[in-house]
């Protein structure tokens, strides 16, 4: 089926499924209209999809094949230039269309800016948001916008949805001061653990949304970023996480945002690519 706002782009190299019975369904956002610090996350999505050529699509520590799991890929949204909230209402009209199509299509949404993690929450209206990130995100407008990457957290907390933050080491006082007021916990990257992890998500009420901005990731594995942090979690912190939340709580959706650069095969893609086929690895393993 052709989908409204999408466009044909770079699509992954595996047999693909049609998205109204796959499993798994790629999107791309490639979005970078509120990008403050260092550009080219529209390059995000195309990036990722090529890192992929890259790798091997049987995940040895789970010996799983991911080829042989329903994946789709949709292509990119067409973006609105410069305005994160129309392209974000397009990232969610997107899904809203696919869930009607097929209602146990789980959206892999590939960024692009984070700004876009809003309209796919506003879609699928998962209970509880779980997100990796170096910032907390929670300002209420930045540069006059509302809508930026930098406010995202503090949109989807305005939904009423239930947030847990992991990986933080950058955000302002009164940001800070936001999350307590309004119960949104989170642990800084030096007091990240497994059991830090488990011990804020157990609670949380299902279905989940979890989002992964990849600046989550020190930055000398992940150099090619809107707004690189020093200090980051390890690629296996946030493997081992995904494997207790696939295990244990129903995913309403998953995203990898953030991803920029303008050159093929840059280490900050194949770290997101390489996330991408553990999530689907750990979902599909629990399916068969
Ligand atoms: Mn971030």
């Amino acid at each position: 089926m052709d989908f409204l706002y999408t466009y044909e782009s770079l699509k992954l190299e595996f047999p693909l499924t049609d998205p109204e019975k796959a499993k798994f369904v790629i999107l791309g956002v490639p979005f970078d209209g509120t990008t403050s610090f260092k550009p080219g996350a529209r390059f995000g999505p195309t990036l990722i999809r090529h890192a992929t050529l890259n790798l091997e699509s049987y995940i040895l520590d789970y010996d799983v094949d991911i080829a042989e799991f329903p994946i789709a890929d949709i292509g990119d949204i067409a973006v609105v230039a410069g305005d994160p909230r129309k392209t974000a209402d397009r990232v969610r009209e997107t899904i809203e269309e696919l869930k009607r199509v097929n209602p146990d299509a789980l959206p892999i949404l590939l960024g692009g800016e984070h700004s876009q993690t809003l309209g796919a929450v506003e879609a699928l209206k998962p209970a509880s948001y779980v997100v990796f990130d170096a910032h907390l995100d929670l300002r209420n407008s930045y540069e006059d916008n509302p809508y930026s990457h930098a406010c995202v957290a503090r949109r989807i907390s305005e939904l009423g949805i239930k947030e847990a933050l992991f990986g933080i080491r950058s955000g302002t006082k009164e940001e800070v001061e936001f999350a307590e007021e309004n119960g949104i916990r989170w642990v800084h990257a030096r007091d990240y653990s497994f059991d830090s992890f488990v011990d804020l998500v157990e609670s949380l009420p299902e279905p989940v949304y979890l989002s992964v901005d990849i600046d989550v990731f020190d930055a000398s594995m992940v150099p090619d970023t809107g707004t690189p942090e020093a200090g980051g979690l390890s690629f296996w912190d946030v493997v081992e996480a995904i494997e207790w939340l696939t295990a244990n709580k129903r995913i309403a959706g998953f995203d990898i945002m953030e991803v920029a650069g303008t050159e093929l095969g840059g280490v900050t893609a194949l770290t997101a690519a390489k996330l991408m086929f553990y999530f689907i690895g750990a979902m599909g393993k629990k399916m068969l």
